[in-house]
């Protein structure tokens, strides 16, 4: 009998042209996709997010099945089931004739690890290929970081609008004059009837199958089951990929960074699951949006704020993650040490912009962009919590999050562990921000305007304790020189007051 490459496909793969099955034959490959407790629980991922990815692994080797793919497919409930990734390639080279092993670079230094040493657990070749699903491959990124003293995402996007073409005109310049239209991009919204809701895909046998499962053997994770909404194919997932091009790309722009109580979604896509774990491509979407602007069926701020997200900053953190290496996980500027409250797994806090963006996190394991960055991320990083508490919190929670897009986003971005790499400013603000940007406050059982006393907005307090707690390391930063001036000129009474009130609030959470 010929030997066979065995194949695995990760539960993140599941692209129908994955590299690792460019030309590759049909009849000399066997794939495998496994259900491992080990990727279940090396966090403890919202019960949503593991009946998604184990859901959509089931309907991909289906239609892997039906274009012609031998799929072996170990359930989580296979008595045999060794529970991990390298368990399952050591049981699937006893069961299959292999002569060499095939697979897609995995999104993840730990699991990055566990393939490279296949090769002498197993003693066949091992071929890692790269991951093309990206516009960047990690040696165009590391070329475009190479010497730069500060590595920001507006110049690195423009490398990805000259690489793509995206919203250039025939000279190769950006459309309208400009590269980047973000600020148009920041009105806060109104709650409207008529505005457009994501698709609600129901379960099929198959979901309803792996949501039973989920719920028993996952009983302790954070989240709920009960709102199960994702599209679990590739169908499914261009069917909402149509309802947001059609019915919410036009106002993204504008209300990108707008929260309203009770609207999990506004005009966001809701697509990162899909892009993230393969069904749909990044490119591809990214080229019917430019596409829409040509045609008039989408104005500029929209179609540029919307590209930006996938070419620049998508790409920008991924590249960011692999250049940065594994250390990046354990980095702690501030030397923030506090534990997450434990309200983040349970919405139970009577702030209600909090409440509003973890109670949809766990019925949904959806936020939007501004709720992770300005509520939930805002939140820990003015409250001092230890950044890599923060970082597992988002990885669990969210169904679009794995490490190389998670941890740059948390870590850096909202957290400024990595002392300013990604972002040139702590993403820190008082209540005031929130207000401007939403409809929560007038709500709210405190008063977003008082600093100081019973009613006061916990923010406010807070964002002037972590300015003056982290004086000596932020300083500095010329973004910040306006709120330490006012720190400054505040009275001495002020400042002492404003400090206590912070320190009283942090020791009852
Ligand atoms: P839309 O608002 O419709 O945006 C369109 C697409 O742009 C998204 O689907 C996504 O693919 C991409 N995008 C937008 N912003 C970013 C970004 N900052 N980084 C990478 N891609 C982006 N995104 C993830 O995909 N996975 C994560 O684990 C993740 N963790 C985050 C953690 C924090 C603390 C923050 C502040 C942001 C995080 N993001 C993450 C980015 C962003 O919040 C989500 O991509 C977005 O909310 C997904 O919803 P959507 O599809 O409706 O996005
Ligand atoms: C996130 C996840 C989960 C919960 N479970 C599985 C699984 O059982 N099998 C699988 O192939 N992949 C799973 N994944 C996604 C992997 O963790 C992901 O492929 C790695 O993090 C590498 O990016
Ligand atoms: Fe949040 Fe403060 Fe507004 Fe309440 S008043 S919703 S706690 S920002």
């Amino acid at each position: 009998m010929s030997k066979k490459t065995l194949i695995p496909i990760l539960g993140d793969q599941l692209s129908w042209d994955i590299s690792s099955l460019a030309d590759q034959e049909k009849d000399r490959s066997v794939l495998l996709m496994m259900e491992v407790d080990a990727e279940a629980t090396y966090v403890k991922h919202h019960k949503a997010k593991i009946a998604y990815i184990f859901s959509a692994m089931r309907h991909h080797a289906a239609a892997l099945r039906e274009g012609g793919w031998t799929v072996d497919y170990v359930t989580l409930d296979d008595p045999d089931n060794s529970g991990s990734f390298t368990g399952e390639i050591a049981r699937a080279c006893e069961r299959h004739a292999i002569d060499s092993i095939r697979i897609t670079e995995a999104g993840e230094w730990r699991v990055m690890t566990m393939i490279e040493n296949w090769q002498d657990q197993f003693d066949v070749p091992v071929t890692i290929c790269p991951d093309d699903r990206f516009i960047a491959t990690h040696q165009e990124f590391d070329d475009w970081a190479e010497g730069k003293k500060q590595l920001r995402m507006e110049f690195f996007y423009r490398e990805m609008r000259r690489k793509t073409g995206l919203l250039l005109d025939d000279d190769g310049k950006p459309e309208g004059g400009k590269w980047n239209y973000d600020a148009e991009n920041r009105k806060p919204a109104q709650s409207d009837l008529m505005m457009p809701k994501p698709i609600r895909f129901a379960p099929d046998e198959i979901t309803k199958e792996v949501i039973e499962m989920v719920a028993e053997k996952f009983a302790d994770h954070p989240g709920s089951l009960e709102h199960f909404h994702f599209a679990v194919t590739r169908e499914e997932a261009l069917q909402q990929r149509r309802q947001f091009l059609d019915h919410a790309l036009a106002q993204f722009g504008d209300y990108q960074d707008a929260m309203l109580t009770g609207d999990p979604f506004l005009w966001h896509s809701i697509l990162s699951p899909y892009l993230n774990s393969g069904l749909l491509d990044p490119l591809d979407l990214c080229q019917e949006v430019a596409d829409l602007y040509a045609d008039g069926k989408a104005p500029l701020n929209a179609a540029e704020g919307f590209i930006r997200q996938i070419i620049g900053w998508r790409e920008y953190v991924r590249g960011i993650y692999w250049h940065e290496g594994p250390d990046y996980a354990g980095r702690n500027f501030l030397d923030a040490q506090r534990p997450l409250p434990d309200f983040y797994y349970t919405g139970d806090t009577d702030m209600l912009c909090l409440s509003e963006a973890i109670g949809q996190t766990l019925d949904l394991s959806y936020a939007h962009h501004i709720q992770r960055l300005m509520i939930t991320g805002n939140f820990a990083l003015i409250a001092g919590v230890d950044p890599h508490a923060v970082h597992i919190w988002y990885l669990e929670v969210y169904a679009d999050a794995y490490e190389w897009v998670e941890l740059p986003n948390t870590l850096g971005m909202s957290q400024f562990g990595d002392g300013g790499i990604i972002a040139s400013k702590p993403y820190a603000s008082s209540g005031n921000y929130i207000n401007k940007m939403s409809d929560h406050c007038a709500s709210c059982r405190y008063d977003v305007k008082q600093r100081m006393g019973k009613k006061a907005c916990p923010f406010n307090a807070l964002y002037w304790d972590f300015l003056a707690r982290n004086e000596e390391k932020l300083e500095n930063n010329n973004r910040l020189t306006m709120p330490y001036r006012i720190w400054h000129a505040m009275d001495g009474d002020v400042q002492q007051q404003l400090r206590t009130e912070a320190q009283a609030f942090l020791e009852r959470l």
